[in-house]
């Protein structure tokens, strides 16, 4: 297994999220990674490498011209609005709506902020767009390598990038780079392609991007959206669109969903990735359905990430792994690992 780790990771480093009406200390940290470092020192499962560069094309044949414009100047435009800003993370307070206009892209700082964004729980920094378009060359890389013969590769690269879609940010990802990772496989010769999504959260992100096409399977197992965060996405009858329809699966699960419900479930999945005839998968690998995670629900044991990777490896494809969420910090690292781990046995 080929691990490409970001090196530029822990430039994305914000100080608060909004929480229930509070600035918190951030979930999303740079410490997540240095704990998949250390549990792949001690169990050394890949070779590690850093990213290839990634082009602009490669970013636009997922992500806006204009979006991507606003992520590689937000924090200069931040800035030149007052020099005590260096000091502030970047939030937005305001977003367009139903009836809103969406097409008009304002001058105002606030405004352009609130156009590519659902949430004030994803801070900006002055090193987030250098960290994220290096995860976005990892992901890119890990599928380079896929598709030159490697049978499995990991984006070992934080943020995270699932809930990032064509023009938006939020639930701490800014560039999708399971969807990266997906669209380098196709433009590489692959005629299918599944993504696969097993972080608590729905990928909302991977869905928009994917939902009117009919070269990209997306399925995603998740929190019920009812009540689970990204709340206005994420179910079971969004089951894609024109081309696409039949092409986007979601499986919703209740909070409180047993590691035994969860598998179960996790084989319905399985067996959607196995009858769209893929010829390579994208894991959007979140561990926050960890019974300790302490933003989500579900109740998996640090010994179930090695028979979730075994359960990946029965689909025989090639694989490309992306890290999403996870944020009982210092069990991230023993997860994601048992995962690989469980992948290669
Ligand atoms: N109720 C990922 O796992 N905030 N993003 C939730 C807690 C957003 C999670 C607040 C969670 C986003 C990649
Ligand atoms: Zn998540």
């Amino acid at each position: 297994m080929r691990i490409v780790h970001n090196p530029d990771h822990h430039r994305h480093d914000a100080r608060h999220e909004m929480y229930r009406g509070r600035l918190v200390p951030c979930h999303e940290t740079p410490d997540r990674l240095a704990f998949v470092l250390e549990a792949l020192r001690q169990r050394p499962v890949g070779v590690l490498s850093g990213p290839e560069p990634v082009s602009d094309a490669e970013l636009r044949a997922v992500h806006a011209p204009r979006y991507l414009d606003f992520l590689a100047g937000a924090w200069e435009a931040w800035v030149a609005l007052d020099p005590a800003n260096a000091a502030l993370d970047i939030l937005p307070s305001v977003w367009p709506v139903r009836g809103f206009r969406h097409d008009v892209e304002p001058l105002n700082f606030a405004a352009r902020l609130g156009l590519y964004s659902f949430d004030a729980g994803s801070p900006m920094v002055a090193g987030t767009w250098a960290a994220a378009r290096a995860g976005a060359a990892c992901a890119v890389t890990a599928a380079r390598a896929v598709l030159s013969g490697e049978g499995s590769a990991l984006a070992l690269t934080r943020p995270p990038g699932h809930h990032a879609g064509p023009d938006f940010f939020g639930g701490y990802c800014f560039l999708n780079n399971a969807a990266l990772a997906a669209q380098t496989l196709r433009d590489g010769g692959a005629a299918r392609v599944a993504v696969l999504d097993v972080d608590y959260h729905h990928g909302n992100g991977t869905q928009t991007i994917f939902y009117a096409r009919d070269d990209v399977l997306t399925v995603s197992l998740h929190g019920d959206p009812m009540t689970e965060y990204p709340f206005f996405l994420g179910h079971a009858d969004e089951r894609g669109e024109g081309a696409g329809l039949g092409w986007n699966l979601n499986l919703p699960l209740p909070r409180g969903t047993s590691a035994a419900t969860w598998f179960d479930t996790l084989d319905h999945a399985a067996q959607a990735v196995e009858r769209c005839q893929p010829d390579a998968l994208v894991v959007a690998l979140g561990v926050d359905t960890f019974e300790g995670d302490p933003i989500s629900g579900f109740h998996l044991r640090s010994a179930d990430y090695l028979r979730l990777g075994e359960r990946l490896a029965r689909l025989g494809l090639p694989t490309v792994f992306t890290m999403e969420g996870g944020y009982a910090v210092a069990e991230v690292g023993v997860h994601v690992v048992n995962v690989l781990e469980g992948f290669e046995a």
